[in-house]
């Protein structure tokens, strides 16, 4: 299996998030890319190779086109403000009450504007990792597309909370929902998305969430006590065209695999049943239970049996990374997922 890996994630460092009222370093740290990329080369599962550029009309096609445009110069115009904060980053969101039609003009409001949490933050090297993460999804779909069995798209930052116009949670372009889209539109009719990070993949949701031509299926940590709080819930099932379509499964905190892989069974059995062209693995290894923001309880032997159940899907399948964050052990889970794919 082929990893598609650019250096470029690395300028997205250095930045601060708000974790339990303290400003602390961000835990979606550039470390996370590079020991997955070493375990990868150590195990010699694939070579790791370089994305080639994509044209962010691509990305227009899931979001808003004023988003990405924004996204591409959100950091321009914080440096415009004489500021030499290090962080760009969000404080005021149009939350019910206030006006969600009117874009403000000034930096602070529009970061607002297109964030729902004050969780994707911009330093000089965001952009150009946003892109390079873009760009690594796409080539990673376009090799399955033209007949490998599987690719890992080894993303950062990260996707799933990304929604059509709102960044959040460490995310910005929706590389999951950008992938399967591109599949869509080169002749692909269904695709499943499978989303096994420990958080809810609200953007990929709402996104998709009136459509038939993908299944979104997401296991994840019940949105009643953890983030993102405000979407997850196991009565969403899609709207109109996309009644039936969208699948949660919330489970609650201490979660260990004897119950997490009976609902992985259950989410097989819906891939199945669906028979997707390609299915696009939303890959989280946040459900690790020494993750320092996380509450699951899967330990490293459980990755790979991870891999092996999607394998016996038996279908096209393009795995694209989201979060984890026990850096320790995350070149081990991640790479653990993929040699049970690999063997299975
Ligand atoms: C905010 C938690 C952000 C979660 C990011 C993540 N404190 N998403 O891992 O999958
Ligand atoms: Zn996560």
């Amino acid at each position: 299996m082929k990893t598609i890996y650019s250096p470029r994630h690395k300028g997205h460092s250095g930045h601060t998030e708000l974790a339990e009222g303290v400003v602390v370093p961000g835990f979606e740290k550039p470390e996370r890319a590079e020991i997955i990329r070493a375990r990868m080369e150590e195990t010699g599962l694939g070579p790791v190779v370089a994305p080639v550029s994509h044209d962010l009309a691509r990305a227009k096609r899931v979001h808003d086109a004023g988003y990405v445009e924004f996204l591409g110069r959100a950091w321009e115009m914080w440096r415009a403000e004489g500021r030499d904060a290090p962080v760009a980053m969000p404080f005021v969101f149009p939350a019910r009450g206030l006006r969600a039609d009117v874009p403000p003009d000034h930096v602070d409001g529009l970061l607002g504007y297109y964030s729902f949490d004050a969780g994707a933050n911009f330093v000089a090297g965001t952009w150009d990792a946003i892109q390079s993460s873009f760009d690594t999804a796409l080539t990673a779909a376009s090799l399955v597309h033209s007949g490998e069995r599987s690719a890992f798209a080894l993303c950062r930052p990260p996707g799933h909370h990304a929604g059509s116009m709102t960044m959040g949670g460490y995310c910005y372009i929706n590389n999951a929902a950008v992938a399967a889209q591109w599949l869509l539109d080169e002749g692909a009719n269904r695709i499943s998305i499978l989303d096994i990070d420990y958080h809810h993949g609200n953007g990929t949701q709402e996104i998709f969430y009136r459509r038939s031509d993908v299944q979104l299926i997401n296991i994840h940590a019940d949105p009643k006590e953890e983030y993102p709080y405000f979407l997850g819930h196991a009565d969403e099932e899609g709207e109109g065209d996309g009644e039936g379509f969208n699948h949660n499964y919330p489970l609650p905190f201490g979660t260990e695999w004897a119950r997490w892989c009976e609902v992985l069974e259950e989410a097989r059995a819906k891939i199945a049943a669906y028979a997707p062209d390609v299915l696009v693995v939303s890959l989280g290894v946040d459900t690790y239970e020494g993750d320092p923001i996380s509450k699951f309880r899967l330990q490293s032997e459980h990755y790979p049996q991870i891999g092996e159940r999607i394998a016996r899907l038996n279908l096209p399948t393009l795995f694209v990374m989201e979060g984890g964050y026990a850096v320790e052990a995350i070149g081990v889970n991640v790479v653990g997922v993929l040699s049970g794919f690999e063997g299975g």
